[in-house]
């Protein structure tokens, strides 16, 4: 089935056609009939010759009745466009064929009605002439008469060979149905009338009646006044609701698919066929559908592209045509304009939007989902698809849908932030994954997560570091190892040289304290003392300026690697009394270490408690490198010597 919307100027004779083509009688009110106006959309149907079914909308021509007429055009595909042969181009044909431009129909047919009282040759050439220039472009054209019925055999073949060659839309297409008509049957309850532009419709189907998304359950469906379980767009149809009042539904409400579109305020969208001589009105009456709301414009720089704030929300994708119009202006502005944005971004910064203007004014028609990706950065698949645009694309995290250039550089400002945030407070353990979440402007933790794994940041015990650091503290450690100069007081000032100068000093005292006694470690009285808790060991440890061998347990950073050498000199293997005169140091301190030694694989604990180097120094080959480290804006040259097992 296919739905046509008639259009034309007031006394042209759409109704009377209309009637002449269905037998069925479009001026649904006794007003109508008694005053021979269309006042308020007509609906009638019939079989073409080809077995076609086809409905029409009727509208009225009269000027003051021209927002209904938008009504019935809104969501139809085809207009059967109608001119009087004794009347010719008038005043409504040009606002009716600017509509239908303005909304973009690009299928239709002419009639040139009353064609016995004129000869219908003038007409036509002027009717077509206008036509071509629109998006209707080359339409057949037929004479006719509606009370000889001449021409009425022709009209109706070329109406079967529109009908035929309209596109058929996609019967899984998200449903938009506007409501025309509102009623309630006794018995029955409300029934709301529409055409269905596309997608399918079926009985014990929930959807939401916008605005207000209350939820309505198809309770029975009817298309051309016969009963169906469903119905696929292009169709009219009459849905009666369960769950919604006699009363509630109004014409411009829709019936929406849950999660399949957008219900806003905002939008953004490109003018088309803008005359720049013509000065906009800041606020314009929208159409779309059946609906029809007051739009605040705001022009975006000198692009034709417009932000529109609505006074109510409407249920749109990116893509929709909208029309807008000024009533109050002499030469009725209208104009056509297509929906490029639902949910724009504010425009807070100066410029924002005549840069907004500028990116929009390059998009594409319709414009595609990596277009709205590259705007918003970030946006749920489940977005995307209520935006009407989804496709094709793998969330980066979650259901988050990334532009592929701003994840990219997010990787490397994630690393730059981590590391800014390890050097700012060193005593910190990382960056709190809602700390970079935030300074990034990403809209989901889960994002922070899987991008640092792409960065130079590891994500450990929750918390985010430089991927560098666990290398840092190696290379402290190390370095103090080769160049023993360094281990004192460079490493306390040039190292971490924005560790809180109290931990900066406390740790010092602690290096001081070791100078001659490596491995007699200061006692929990000592590190009280000193101000050194639980926290500031941990930074300090991590800065790689201390060796913490256990909770309470701290030596200077190469005390590991002295310990490796002092009793790889004992005899394997050797008891723990044995290391700890050999270490200078009394148990409290020697079990912790040599079991921290043992964790480290250096030494191996045997069934007896005696233990033995693991690597005996002449098993061991030695691996030396160096690396040009740079800290604090001077380059470090140092060599480093690892033991590396062969
Ligand atoms: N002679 C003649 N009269 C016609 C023909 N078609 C319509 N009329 C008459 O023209 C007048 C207007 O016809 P309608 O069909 O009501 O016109 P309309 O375009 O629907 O008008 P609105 O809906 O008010 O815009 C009526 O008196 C019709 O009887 C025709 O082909 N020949
Ligand atoms: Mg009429």
């Amino acid at each position: 089935m296919q739905v046509i919307a008639t259009a034309g100027h007031v006394d042209h004779g759409k109704s009377a056609l209309v009637r002449a083509l269905t037998g069925m009688e479009p001026d649904r009110w006794a007003e109508e009939r008694r005053r021979g106006l269309t006042i308020d959309l007509g609906f009638a149907w019939t079989k073409l010759p080809g077995g076609e079914r086809v409905a029409f909308v009727d509208v009225p021509g009269h000027e003051r009745f021209v927002p209904n007429m938008l009504a019935g055009v809104g969501p139809v595909p085809a207009v059967l466009f109608v001119v009087a042969a004794d009347g010719g181009w008038m005043p409504q044909s040009a606002e009716h064929l600017a509509a239908i431009d303005a909304v973009g129909i690009r299928h239709g047919l002419l009639a040139v009605t009353r064609s016995d009282l004129a000869d219908p040759g003038p007409a036509t050439r002027q009717a077509l002439d206008r036509i071509s220039r629109t998006s209707l472009a080359a339409v057949p054209a037929v004479a006719v008469s509606a009370v000889t019925g001449a021409g009425l055999p022709e009209l109706r073949d070329a109406l079967s060979r529109l009908v035929s060659a309209l596109p058929v839309p996609d019967p899984a297409a998200p449903v938009r149905l506007w409501v025309d008509r509102a009623f309630s049957i006794r018995g029955s309850g409300t029934v709301v009338t529409g055409t269905l532009p596309a997608g399918t419709v079926t009985t014990g189907q929930e959807l939401l009646l916008t605005p207000s998304l209350r939820p309505a359950r198809i309770r029975g469906l009817e298309s051309m006044n016969e009963p169906v379980a469903s119905a696929g767009g292009v169709a009219r149809v009459a849905v009666n609701l369960r769950g919604v009042p006699a009363g509630f539904p109004a014409r411009g409400m829709a019936l929406v698919e849950a999660g399949r579109w957008t219900l806003t305020r905002l939008v953004d969208v490109r003018l088309s066929s803008r005359d720049p001589g013509v000065t906009l009105p800041p606020e314009l009456t929208l159409h779309i559908g059946s609906a029809r709301t007051q739009a605040r414009i705001r022009l975006l720089g000198e692009s034709p592209i417009a932000r529109l704030a609505l006074r109510d929300p409407l249920p749109l994708h990116v893509g929709d045509r909208v029309l807008l119009r000024d009533p109050g202006s002499a030469a009725v502005t209208l104009l056509g304009a297509t929906v490029l944005d639902v949910v724009p971004p504010a425009l807070a910064r100066r410029g924002a939007a005549t840069a907004a203007g500028r990116e929009l004014a390059a998009w594409p028609e319709p414009p595609s989902a990596a277009d709205l990706l590259r705007r918003h950065g970030f946006l749920r698949a489940g977005a995307l698809v209520a935006m009407g645009v989804a496709g094709g694309h793998r969330p980066a995290a979650g259901d988050w849908l990334a532009d592929p250039d701003r994840w990219a550089s997010l990787r490397g400002r994630l690393a730059e932030i981590v590391a800014a945030h390890a050097r700012r407070d060193p005593l910190a353990i990382g960056m709190p994954p809602e700390a970079a979440r935030a300074a990034l402007g990403l809209p989901d933790r889960a994002l922070v997560e899987v991008l640092a794994r792409g960065a130079q940041v590891r994500l450990e015990d929750g918390y985010l570091r430089p991927a560098g650091s666990a290398e840092a503290r190696d290379l402290v450690a190390d370095d103090s190892v080769a160049d023993d100069s360094v281990a004192d007081d460079s490493v306390a000032g040039e190292r971490a040289p924005s560790l809180p100068p109290r931990t900066a000093a406390a740790v010092k005292a602690v290096l001081a304290d070791l100078k001659g006694t490596p491995f007699l470690a200061p006692d929990a009285g000592r590190l009280r003392e000193l101000g050194l808790d639980a926290r500031a060991i941990a930074a300090a440890a991590r800065a790689g300026l201390l060796l913490r061998v256990s909770e309470q347990i701290v030596l200077a950073p190469d005390a590991r690697a002295q310990a490796t050498r002092i009793l790889g000199r004992l005899p394997q293997p050797f008891t723990t009394a044995e290391a700890r005169q050999a270490l200078g140091t009394t148990r409290r301190v020697a079990i912790p270490l040599l079991e921290y030694l043992d964790r480290a694989g250096v030494t191996q604990r045997l069934p007896d408690d005696r233990r033995r180097l693991r690597l005996a120094p002449g098993s061991t080959r030695v691996v030396s490198w160096s690396r040009s480290p740079r800290r604090n804006g001077r380059t470090w040259t140092s060599d480093m010597t690892g033991l590396v097992a062969c």
